[in-house]
């Protein structure tokens, strides 16, 4: 399954070897995607980021036929909460983490509002990276999964866009990973934060990544 291919990317193309990429999909969990969850708690519309659920599917599809590692994260936190740091759980003074929602507590691991929506299910064996932070990197093991399998590349999907892929790029940018952000498998509950979150990653030459989307990715793994 070794194999140096390129994938359509703004600022310019990416060269990349399937057996050092990885397919990140990010917290694409009931909590932020489906009504009664943490996103519509905090006033948002979760319908605005359903529409990169089928794109994910399709990557996600080719990236397993390619073979190539595929990492799911889920934000949340432990049932006592004792890795919730307070100024988090009390953001904007009002307590939502915990608190029980018609998903179960919000955020809380084990609940069904936290997995990961039925659509993009991991398969057993795919490593699940169960984070307390925005960024993946933070107080996980997942840069060690990364550097056992000596990953160098990213194709990064998932939610939303400009807190936890943000944070998850640009900690992974910092760590020498080479970050493609697939940008119809990205969401953002504000159209203007999805255009410019993912200006932002493109632009002064890719200085956190580039930005390629589904179908060039498809096209890149087949
Ligand atoms: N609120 C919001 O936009 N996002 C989060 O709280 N977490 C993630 O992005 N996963």
């Amino acid at each position: 399954m070794t194999g140096l291919r390129t994938i359509e990317a703004r600022p310019f193309p990416l060269a990349f070897d399937r057996a050092g990429t990885a397919l990140m999909i990010i917290d694409m969990q009931r909590d932020f995607l489906e009504p009664g969850g943490f996103g519509e708690l905090l006033g948002n519309d979760v319908s605005q980021l359903r529409s990169a659920i089928a794109p994910t599917k399709r990557v996600l599809a080719a990236s397993r036929t390619a073979g190539l590692l595929v990492i799911h994260t889920r934000e949340g936190h432990r049932l006592d909460l004792t890795d919730c740091p307070p100024a988090k759980l009390t953001r904007g003074g009002v307590t939502f983490i915990g608190t029980q929602g018609p998903m179960g507590r919000i955020l809380v691991r084990g609940e069904r509002g936290h997995d990961i929506i039925d659509e993009l299910a991991p398969r057993p064996g795919e490593p699940v990276i169960d984070k307390p932070g925005k960024g993946a990197f933070y107080a996980t093991d997942l840069e060690l999964l990364l550097r056992s399998r000596a990953v160098k590349t990213l194709l990064v999907c998932g939610v939303t866009t400009e807190v936890c892929v943000h944070t998850t790029v640009r900690e992974a940018n910092d760590r020498g990973f080479e970050c493609v952000v697939l940008e119809d498998c990205v969401g953002s509950y504000f159209p203007e934060f999805q255009r410019v979150g993912i200006a932002m990653f493109e632009a002064q030459g890719a200085i956190f990544g580039w930005v390629s989307d589904s179908a060039s990715a498809v096209r890149a793994l087949s």
